[in-house]
């Protein structure tokens, strides 16, 4: 039986996946073969379809008639296409795509979605699709319970969770099915429904909770999405009564085994654990003198009988730094704390790194431990949610720093793209909102972030480009134009008027929105930019600094090791450098810090007014909720550059060379 597409409730915007964008599948002749769970939701989507545009659907056996397009399982290739790969051809006026498992079959006909008319023309070469990457997940920093000062979603900037409500499951699960059925339109194929920080009441999901849970899982399942759930290490002790959670004792490995095993019961292709431990307060191996490997095998352990994984956080710190105490990094920590334990970790174990050092900025290096633990699986951790790049109320398009992360090239001539053996998770950015992503245009974030990690070497502006062609199926070219205009540069815009040369943060404590240069400088939490009346930065050189540069392979430790050899765009994140320093492009740190700021803003301007030239070519709602932001992202892209440029000129006394108006 076809299952039923989902119902968008009222009002929900359907994203990359508006009915449109089946018109070409809709208006033909299709033939469906083989069977499993998953070949009953691609039934039901073309099904779907053919009700709108007028074609065809047959199921099984041909009835004799030429069909456009076969979907079908089975006829392995030369090649093994495993569970989630297919293969896509064109030959005498039909397009097949073929699929060992349903999975495969599902994201073929994703595949043809978005090749739209193109799918149909002329002859096609018999392509094989695989995923780069085997585990492409979203971690949700949903709370159940409305925390008192993070709310219901964690770092959530799209309204609500989609999971829960005030201390309960939500249980809209069609609303569910439908961010499923988006996800896996990008190729996404896991999802972890609750927050790392794991209070009271999201502990019990493990337990006594796990029903709700089960039930996300179900409606998740038929787009081939798989559930994780994070857990809390000191669950023995809180939710078992027992009196330690110490990995090594025999009765907590013991509660870790029958727990799993009822969470197994409850959904038996539950996806693992995810566990921040020892860090922001949240409990973890430390307490009993037992190293994180220790910490990690013990969830492994538990869940390797039935085929699950542990990620393992690698977001471990001191976030309690005396700020006077100039000996420790906090850029060094996860590097320090991991590296040693290289090779410990079960293979059920995987070790889950931010991208880069500190937390998300718009501009940091690549984390030095994603190249120096060969003998471990890596998952490398984005960040869609915009906690420090706008907070979903500015533009800011992260395609290409991502991809710039995933194409950096630690020793051996790995890519991180390839390093990332365990996976490439990203922070979702989705919500109840009803354009998911709180900024219209911050759907491009959650679909790049999949596509990217189906291909980590895919080129960002044509994934960009595919977003565009998929939402705004029938955009005129001066539409998709304007869109991509938009969003494209928009990521370096926002760099432009926050904080400068890598330096990162200056931005408001706690909330983490709008500036506040010297907002963390005594602060316990590690992040600093020195600034003084001579010059601004960190010094991470090994030769005068805390040596983080040198936690880098060749050539980067020496690259990053000289402020002559050192990237401009980090020059700050490794150097204390002065205000009259000659940057690369010729400018001094100053007036490099005045030009971008004021440039930003004229970019912001540009784009505000680019946008507003598309009125009448979106739909009102959605181009009034972008216009609304961009009245906000201007205003705040002002405060930053009137607050930065304010800040420098007062303690350098170095002043613009334009002789434009500094307070
Ligand atoms: O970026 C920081 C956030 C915290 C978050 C933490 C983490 C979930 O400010 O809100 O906690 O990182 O990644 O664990």
């Amino acid at each position: 039986m076809p299952l039923p597409v989902p119902v968008l409730p009222e009002g929900v915007d359907p994203a990359w996946l508006p009915p449109a964008a089946f018109r070409a599948i809709g208006g033909r002749r299709t033939l469906i073969r083989g069977s499993a769970p998953l070949v009953e939701t691609v039934h039901g989507e073309v099904v779907q379809a053919c009700r709108r545009f007028g074609g065809r659907v047959v199921r099984g056996a041909p009835d004799g008639g030429a069909y456009d397009l076969v979907l079908a399982l089975g006829a392995e290739g030369p090649e093994p296409l495993g569970e989630e790969g297919f293969t896509c051809a064109r030959e005498g006026g039909t397009t097949t795509v073929t699929a060992s498992g349903g999975r495969g079959l599902l994201y073929g006909l994703f595949h043809v979605v978005r090749l739209g008319d193109d799918a149909f023309r002329g002859e096609r070469a018999r392509e094989v699709h695989r995923p780069a990457l085997a585990l492409r997940m979203l971690d949700h920093w949903d709370n159940v319970a409305v925390h008192p000062v993070m709310g219901q979603v964690e770092r959530g900037y799209a309204g609500g969770s989609l999971f829960w409500r005030d201390g309960s499951a939500r249980g809209e699960l069609d609303r569910v099915r439908a961010y499923g059925r988006l996800l896996a339109a990008c190729g996404i194929n896991a999802v972890s429904v609750n927050n790392v920080n794991v209070h009271a009441a999201e502990a019990r999901l493990l337990t006594d909770r796990i029903g709700e849970v089960a039930d996300i899982a179900a409606a998740l399942r038929p787009y081939g999405i798989r559930t994780h759930l994070s857990v809390s290490f000191a669950a023995p002790v809180t939710l078992g009564g027992l009196p330690t959670a110490d990995p090594l004792d025999g009765a907590v490995r013991d509660w870790w085994a029958g727990a799993t095993r009822r969470v197994y019961e409850a959904i038996p292709d539950f996806g693992g654990y995810v566990v921040k431990a020892d860090s922001e307060g949240q409990p973890g191996p430390f307490a009993y003198g037992r190293s994180h490997a220790e910490g990690a095998n013990l969830l492994a352990a538990a869940l390797e009988p039935f085929g699950g994984t542990v990620h393992w956080r690698a977001f471990v710190y001191d976030h309690r730094q005396d700020w006077r105490d100039r000996t420790t990094d906090r850029a060094r920590a996860a590097y320090d704390h991991f590296v040693p334990l290289d090779g410990e970790f079960a293979e059920q174990a995987v070790l889950q790194v931010k991208h880069g050092p500190m937390d998300f900025q718009v501009r940091e290096p690549v984390s030095p431990l994603i190249g120096a633990m060969p003998r471990t699986r890596l998952a490398v951790e984005l960040q869609a949610t915009q906690e420090y790049t706008g907070q979903q109320r500015h533009v800011c398009w992260l395609g290409p720093m991502w991809s710039g992360v995933l194409r950096f090239r630690h020793e051996h001539d790995q890519s991180v793209g390839e390093l990332a053996r365990g996976g490439l998770v990203a922070v979702s950015n989705a919500g109840g909102d009803p354009f998911w992503t709180g900024h219209p245009l911050a759907q491009a974030n959650l679909y790049t972030f999949g596509r990217l990690a189906w291909r980590p070497d895919a080129e960002p502006r044509a994934v960009l480009d595919e977003w565009i062609k998929l939402s705004f199926p029938d955009a005129p070219p001066q539409l998709a134009d304007g869109l991509h205009a938009v969003l494209d540069g928009s990521w370096r815009t926002y760099e432009k008027y926050t904080a400068p040369l890598g330096v990162g943060f200056m931005v408001q404590p706690g909330h983490h929105y709008g500036p506040s240069v010297d907002g963390y400088e005594y602060s316990p939490w590690g992040t600093y930019h020195f600034a003084d009346r001579d010059g601004i930065g960190v010094d991470r050189s090994v030769a005068t600094g805390t040596g983080y540069a040198g936690q880098y392979a060749k050539p980067w430790a020496e690259l990053y090791e000289s402020p002559d050899t050192c990237p401009d765009e980090l020059l700050l994140f490794f150097h204390h450098v002065p205000y009259g320093h000659v940057l690369k492009s010729g400018k001094t740190v100053i007036q490099h810090i005045y030009d971008t700021h004021f440039e930003g803003v004229e970019e912001v301007e540009e784009a505000r007014s680019v946008w507003a030239s598309l009125a009448g070519l979106v739909d009102p709602a959605r181009h009034a909720r972008v216009a609304e932001r961009y009245e906000e992202q201007l205003r705040g892209a002002r405060e930053w550059r009137d607050q930065v440029n304010s800040y420098f000129f007062r303690k350098s006394g170095v002043p613009d060379g334009r002789g434009r108006r500094i307070c």
